[in-house]
């Protein structure tokens, strides 16, 4: 396979001012008519061929400055037009291609979902509209016009502001959209269809009205208000904390029922999965809301840190996607509880970007070489991506950080910029040298750091002594110690923070830690400390310390630091299962750590009136934890058998403050999504959880009661998430209910798929095949198949990990199946082989073969041959 190489960026040998498009919408036969003025570009090679890319591409016809091109001065095919002798200064190329908008089931480009015409260009699915120079780097002025059959589409979009619209005869309308912002060709947009519009005005800091749209199905109008408000307070909040503007006069954002991401920023048309818009309480879950909240504003700040400036190539992705998911983190910590948003994202980010770092497909936050761009839209480029950002924020100080993100705003608007850069306006803001934090985008791995302490009575000093190490990763054998802020509190018997002092002077609390050993000697200590280490998670690494459960149990209680009061518990959690799973697999009695109970304990305490923290302090670490913590001969089995033993445990323990708790949090009144009614809820399903473990029939019970009283859909589904954990009739019973009440709807139906798909049952594989075989699912739909085939592979560790690998084989053969309709689906799901390597023989072997099987296949799609291979790699 040819790889795309970091290392051979040149500049585009030609530019492209403006594009004016017109289409002319037909369901099989859409003809695109595309004038572009094109000039060799300065930077460019002298003399070069003018090279444009396709991909299934029908060429109609070619001309320059009017002058249709004869077949013997032009090199055509699907997927590249050459134009040998172009012109040699500025020049008028005017390219017409026909596509089939029905036949594109890739989902790239534009095709048609539910009698709407919608697109996606990112990363390359311009080149399927028409011949472009379909690179991020060329920046072009459009204007579209869109032409269609009335009924059918009486709704024309496009980038920027609506010109002009009107009938264009027989039955046909047309309208004209013109976005001033130069832009590349990944952020290029149309919608037509037949949708409904729900709509509002914001008033930007300037004084500007802005039309703020969102186009639903009709009929779904009433779930759109709630992306809509998000939208809005997305807009205020970066006017408020990054001080950026909204630039056009309408932002819309269009919800569609076949989308292979969670949605794209289009420029000022942002294209949406209906997942991420559609709420109501009905329907749509505290999580959705949560979500829907999250994406809205990831794309909409994506309109300064992606679009305004843009990237380069497709090796600065991070460039715009960690940098705008730091800043939804940080708009969602804003708008909801802090803590509680820092332990959710460090729980998503060790499930998966941890997992994917300590695997086959680990690469670098900047990766080098690439065979397919789509497979790097994953958790390292986004999710570590941001704490990458985090770090430098941590490193360099608030002031500092901030005023390296106002230069880099005025200094590169208008660019297609990398990540050196960027780096560069904090480098000069801060004084700093940055040169050994680069390794953070140059380095794949997850850094080990390797904590000792010792404190001195007489001398009355405390020394931690911090080891690095960053393992080996595919490409990447050695390693160099990486710059790791390690910010860091002592913490007194009396639960208070004690000052630090290094070398006689007041010290941290962000200590730097830059060589593979690095030795911290705190001074004036009365006392030995309880050490609380990177609190708030200040860096993405895995860490272990010879602090003690007494230790751990004590910041569990004491620690200021919210994030580490968390942690603590969670550490003690995890060394017991790791204990428990050591023991089971020796044939010893199980371990037990009954001070745990105390700490759970106290998150269903009448006097716990942080419910969302509470809740992330009951919840145990997960099955995934657990594996990665082993690290290797991993045993799937083993660890849930543990996990349910360990919660099985507690649940005894606590019985009375758990019931106590369930009925305590029980909801009345009417429901509100907002946060606080989240949290009491989220706790209340944690108590319930707990009652139900086992399958004990009085939690059942409850659950049960639950379900059938339930008023609002996060009520109904968490209670039917707990019955699914069981093989009881009262699941059974549940399941049908639900089907029957929600059959109509495709994206409840998902939940009921979910669940179903990810249940720690026997059976489970079995269902899902039967599952596909409904008329509910619809493998041509990417939300149908996440739900229930991408649920069961990477969301069921026991049922995927079967010991006689038949849960590989599914996955496998699912993706064989849609490599040639969905390539970039087929390979996401083939996401789910990414810790393979770390099973025990047997799952490894038949985990290996169901991969080897994939490879062998004919017709492998670039996307599908990518991740096979480098998966056995
Ligand atoms: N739409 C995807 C995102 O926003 C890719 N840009 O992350
Ligand atoms: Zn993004």
């Amino acid at each position: 396979p040819q790889l795309v190489r970091l290392a051979d960026y040149r500049p585009s040998d030609f530019l492209i001012d403006t594009v004016d498009l017109d289409v002319n919408l037909d369901p099989h036969a859409t003809r695109v008519t595309a004038r572009l003025k094109v000039r060799p570009n300065p930077e460019g090679r002298e003399n070069a061929a003018l090279a444009l890319d396709g991909d299934e591409l029908k060429l109609v016809s070619v001309a320059i400055d009017g002058a249709e091109l004869e077949a013997d001065a032009i090199e055509v095919s699907p997927e590249r037009l050459s134009i040998a002798n172009p012109p040699r200064g500025p020049f008028e190329l005017t390219i017409v291609t026909k596509i089939d908008p029905t036949a594109n089931t890739r989902l790239m480009g534009l095709y048609r979902s539910n009698a709407s015409y919608t697109t996606q260009c990112e990363a390359e699915g311009f080149r399927r509209i028409t011949y472009f120079l379909d690179r991020p780097d060329v920046l072009a002025v459009y204007t579209t016009r869109i032409e269609g059959p009335t009924d059918e589409t009486p709704l024309l979009l496009s980038n920027g502001n609506l010109m002009e619209t009107g009938p264009a005869g027989r039955g046909r309308s047309y309208a004209v959209w013109h976005d001033p912002h130069p832009k590349p060709s990944y952020l290029f947009a149309l919608v037509a269809g037949d949708l409904a519009k729900v709509s509002d005005t914001f008033v930007t800091l300037s004084g500007r009205t802005v039309a703020v749209e969102v186009f639903v199905e009709h009929g779904k109008e009433d779930r759109a208000p709630y992306a809509l408000d998000a939208i809005k307070r997305s807009m205020r909040w970066d006017e408020e904390v990054f001080g950026r503007e909204y630039d056009l006069d309408v932002f819309m954002v269009v919800a569609v029922s076949h989308f292979n991401m969670g949605a794209m920023e289009n420029k000022g048309l942002n294209v949406f999965n209906d997942k991420y818009v559609l709420a109501s309480p009905e329907t749509a879950t505290d999580g959705d809301y949560a979500n829907i909240e999250a994406i809205i504003a990831h794309e909409y700040f994506h309109n300064w840190t992606g679009n305004r400036i843009t990237c380069r190539d497709w090796f600065q992705l991070c460039l715009k996607e960690g940098l705008t998911v730091f800043r939804d983190q940080e708009f969602t910590s804003d708008t909801r509880s802090r803590p509680v948003k820092r332990i959710q994202d460090v729980r998503a980010l060790r499930a998966a970007q941890f997992a994917e770092d300590s695997g086959p497909l680990a690469h670098p936050v900047r990766p080098q070489a690439y065979a397919e761009i789509n497979n790097f839209y994953t958790p390292t480029v986004y999710e570590k991506g941001a704490e990458v950002i985090r770090m430098l924020k941590v490193l360099i100080g608030p002031e500092a950080f901030k005023a390296g993100m106002d230069l880099y705003f005025d200094r590169h608007d208008g660019q297609a910029c990398t990540i050196e850069q960027f780096i560069a306006c904090f480098a000069e803001v801060s004084g700093r040298d940055l040169g050994q934090f680069m390794l953070w985008y140059h380095q794949a791995g997850t850094p080990e750091v390797t904590i000792r302490t010792a404190y001195d009575a007489a001398a009355k000093t405390f020394t931690v002594t911090a080891a690095q190490r960053v393992p080996a990763t595919p490409g990447q054998p050695t390693k160099q110690p990486a710059v790791v802020p390690m910010v860091t509190g002592l913490v007194g018997p009396d639960g208070a923070d004690m000052p630090l002092v290094i070398a006689g002077a007041p010290a941290g609390p962000v200590f730097a830690l830059t060589e593979a050993e690095t030795t911290l000697v705190f001074e004036q200590v009365p006392v030995r400390p309880a050490a609380s280490l990177f609190r708030n998670f200040s860096a993405p690494v895995k860490l272990s310390t010879d602090l003690t459960d007494d230790d751990l149990l004590f910041l569990a209680k004491s620690d200021s630091d919210p994030f580490n009061r968390w942690q603590a518990g969670q550490t003690v959690a995890l060394r017991n299962l790791v204990a428990r799973v050591d023991a089971q697999r020796a044939g010893a009695p199980a371990p037990e750590e009954p001070r745990l109970a105390e700490a759970v304990a106290r998150a269903f305490d009448p006097s716990e009136t942080d419910h969302a923290f509470a809740a992330q302090v009951a919840a145990l670490p997960s099955e995934g934890d657990v594996a990665r913590e082993i690290g290797e001969d991993v045993d799937p089995d083993a660890i849930h058998a543990a996990r349910a033993a360990l919660k099985l445990d507690l649940a005894r323990r606590l019985a009375g403050p758990l019931a106590a708790a369930f009925e305590r949090l029980v909801d009345e009144g009417p429901y509100s999504p907002d946060a606080a009614s989240a949290s009491r809820r989220a706790l209340k399903i944690s108590a319930l959880d707990y009652l139900a473990a086992g399958g004990a029939p009085d939690g059942v019970a409850r659950a049960k009661a639950l379900y059938d009283g339930a008023t609002n859909m996060t009520d109904r589904i968490m209670a039917l998430q707990v019955l699914s954990l069981s093989a009881s009739d009262a699941r059974d019973a549940a399941l049908a209910d639900f089907h029957d009440r929600y059959k109509s709807d495709p994206l409840l139906i998902d939940k009921w798929f979910l669940i179903q798909a990810s249940a720690p049952l026997p059976d489970t594989l079995d269902r899902v095949r039967a599952l596909m075989t409904t008329p509910a699912f619809d493998i041509r739909n990417p939300n149908r198949v996440r739900s229930l085939v991408g649920a069961f592979g990477s969301g069921n560790p026991t049922q995927f990990n079967r010991a006689d690998g038949l849960g590989y084989a599914f996955v496998a053969e699912v993706a064989r199946e849609l490599n040639g309709t969905n390539p970039q689906v087929a390979a996401r799901l083939l996401g789910a082989f990414k810790t393979w390597r770390a099973l025990e023989p047997v799952r490894r072997g038949k985990a290996e073969a169901a991969l080897r099987a994939v490879a062998a296949a004919p017709g492998l799609s670039p996307d599908v041959g990518d991740i096979v291979r480098r998966a056995l790699g």
